[in-house]
């Protein structure tokens, strides 16, 4: 039997909305002529109470699929006991099965499937949720097993520590463990577990740049084969500057933009910036706005900024008050640019008052005439 494995469609993902319903569609009617059924691991909405557009677009999408289609809610999707969430609306539209906390079976020529499946639950309970989720499930006799989830894995995700783990995983009685909500495509314990990653792009990291589809897995030969999709193209770079200027920082990404665009039109673009800027210029002096689909993340400065904190905190080390610190910080900007006075003093006379002020002004004015 040929089992497709599709996870985290994210219909109706406000950044790449067309994006989300068209590789969506792509990914079911393709599994859908190739496979016996198909099981959609969670997220299959971007957001819990999606717009009736978004809705509309699942029903028409799902109700194309040719093969049974079982499916869990994912994070994304999970609302309290007694409310409603998306997956169940769209179950209660079109054939999709939902199997939270439940299995089922199927059967074709002789051959039988059986799938247990176990929505998000908050990581934390993760494991004893389906530690008691397993002592419901009967399982049935010579059937290949199969446990569907929506969680995060510990030895998968850097910092995870209260996650479900893999080891924990192994030690379950199932053929084959699918698992949705890590967008990136995974395969792990011999190609008994598996990940497809999502259909669409969502955090515009550079592992998003992997392509995007399902997992077709073929119970006869127990190996699964990763089936592409058609997506639009996507593509992360990284830039160092080094005392660059508004227009070096333009200029270049301008140009690199321009390059990538020549061959793939209709690209989607992240680009990391980094490094130093001419002094002076602060990260946010940059204008990096007026690109379609092109995502800048402005690192620029950092350094500086970095120092800055350090010197608020030698400051506070030193116990000066905000005010000390502020007046200290201006005595530095201003040094050797002003002669005519002293930046902090002119600060403490304009808080005195506007007579100080002049007053201060006027005798250092006579001073620098002298
Ligand atoms: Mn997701």
């Amino acid at each position: 039997m040929k089992i497709a494995i599709i996870s985290d469609l994210h219909l109706g993902y406000a950044r790449f909305e067309s994006d989300s319903y068209i590789q969506a569609e792509r990914a079911v009617d393709d599994a859908s002529k190739k496979a016996d059924i198909i099981l959609c691991a969670g997220d299959i909405f971007d957001i819990k109470i999606p717009k009736l557009e978004t809705l509309k677009k699942a029903v028409e999408i799902f109700n194309r699929a040719a093969v049974p289609v079982y499916a869990i809610h994912g994070n994304h999707e999970r609302r309290a006991r007694d409310m409603v969430n998306p997956v169940q609306l769209l179950s209660a539209g079109t054939g999709v099965k939902i199997l939270h906390g439940d299995s089922d079976v199927f059967e074709k020529g002789g051959e039988i499937v059986q799938i247990l499946g176990m929505g998000s639950v908050p990581e934390e309970y993760a494991e004893e949720a389906l530690k008691k989720t397993m002592e419901r499930f009967g399982k049935k006799e010579g059937a290949f097993s199969i446990l569907m989830l929506h969680q995060s894995i510990r030895e998968l995700v850097p910092g995870a520590k209260d996650e479900m783990s893999i080891e924990f995983l192994e030690t379950l009685p199932f053929d084959l463990i699918v698992n949705g909500h890590i967008h990136e495509t995974i395969v792990k314990l011999g190609g008994k577990f598996l990940i497809p990653g999502s259909t669409v792009i969502t955090q515009l990291k550079k592992e998003e740049m992997a392509k995007k589809g399902y997992f077709l897995f073929d119970t006869k030969e127990r190996k699964a084969q990763f089936v592409e999709i058609e997506s639009r193209p996507f593509f992360y770079e990284e830039m160092k500057f080094d005392k660059a200027t508004d227009s070096d920082v333009r200029e270049r990404i301008r140009g690199r933009v321009g390059e990538i665009r020549k061959a793939h039109p209709d690209c989607l673009i992240a680009i990391k910036v980094d490094g130093t800027l001419k002094e002076g210029l602060a990260g946010t002096d940059i204008r990096l706005d007026g690109y379609e689909n092109v995502f800048i993340e402005n690192r620029l400065d950092v350094e500086s900024l970095t120092s800055r904190l350090e010197k608020i905190r030698s400051g506070r080390e030193a116990s000066l008050s905000v005010r000390d610190l502020a007046l200290r910080e201006l005595r530095e900007k201003t040094a050797g640019k002003i002669t005519l006075f002293d930046g902090a003093e002119l600060f403490e006379k304009l808080v005195e008052g506007a007579d100080e002020t002049l007053e201060y002004l006027e005798k250092h004015n006579k001073k620098e005439s002298k």
